[in-house]
């Protein structure tokens, strides 16, 4: 109902809040768009920006749709950033999961696919707090945000029911407090190798959680919420 009155008010009234934003640097940005990385140009995918070796694509597999998010292919050098700025609400507590898996030519094989999470205040992924307040995934508290290793081999089932052979994906779910009304979202590719093995992101949602579930977050713990999730 909020929306419809600033719908209906008179330009007079929305413009100069639209100038200051603009001048300000404090428009917000849009919903949360394209988790799953369905629309894309293969170099780029809507609603993200990114850097580095990253390419979307069908060729690796995915989660959700066809489509996913491959880090260091063609044995590139692990250094690609893909992030994407949305719109929260202050002091609104987010649950942001996603998929996140390692493709190998061959296998066995020891490279560690593993990526850095951040979720920034702010509209730019190199700068404001750290707004993650729990997460699963193995953990180093790296500088900055959190590490996990993709070492676990638990698969999860694509959207048509089938498990996906050629890709280990793992499911993660991290819970992050907003703290104004524009977040970022950051993945950056922390691999310690590259030859024959890429890493896969797919499924990408940032949602806001029931009261129930946040108390059962808090009291079940991360790791015991993602066995529920994918025995159901
Ligand atoms: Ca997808
Ligand atoms: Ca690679």
């Amino acid at each position: 109902m909020k929306c419809s009155m600033y719908r209906f008010s008179s330009a007079a009234l929305w413009l100069p809040g639209v100038l200051v934003a603009l001048f300000t640097g404090s428009a917000t940005a849009a919903p949360f768009q394209n988790g799953s990385f369905e629309t894309n140009t293969g170099s780029a995918a809507a609603g993200w920006s990114n850097t580095g070796p990253i390419v979307f694509t069908s060729d690796e597999g995915a989660t959700d749709g066809t489509q996913s998010a491959i880090f260091n292919g063609a044995n590139q050098v692990p250094s690609a950033v893909v992030w994407q700025t949305f719109d929260t609400i202050p002091s609104q507590n987010y649950f942001l999961d996603f998929d996140f898996g390692k493709y190998a030519a061959g296998s066995p094989d020891t490279i560690i696919q593993q990526l850095q999470i951040e979720v920034r205040d702010g509209a730019s992924p190199s700068s404001g707090g750290q707004l993650i307040v729990a997460g699963s995934g193995t953990t180093n508290g790296a500088s900055g945000g959190t590490i996990f290793s993709n070492t676990s081999t638990p698969q999860v089932r694509d959207s048509s029911g089938a498990v996906i052979n050629s890709l280990q994906f793992s499911h993660f779910t991290f819970q992050f407090i907003a703290t104004s009304g524009t977040s970022t979202l950051v993945f950056r590719d922390q691999a310690d190798g590259t030859v024959n093995t890429d890493g896969a992101l797919d499924s990408v949602a940032v949602t806001v959680p029931e009261p129930a579930s946040l108390t059962a977050f808090a009291a079940a713990g991360l790791a015991l919420m993602r066995r529920r999730r994918h025995t159901e």
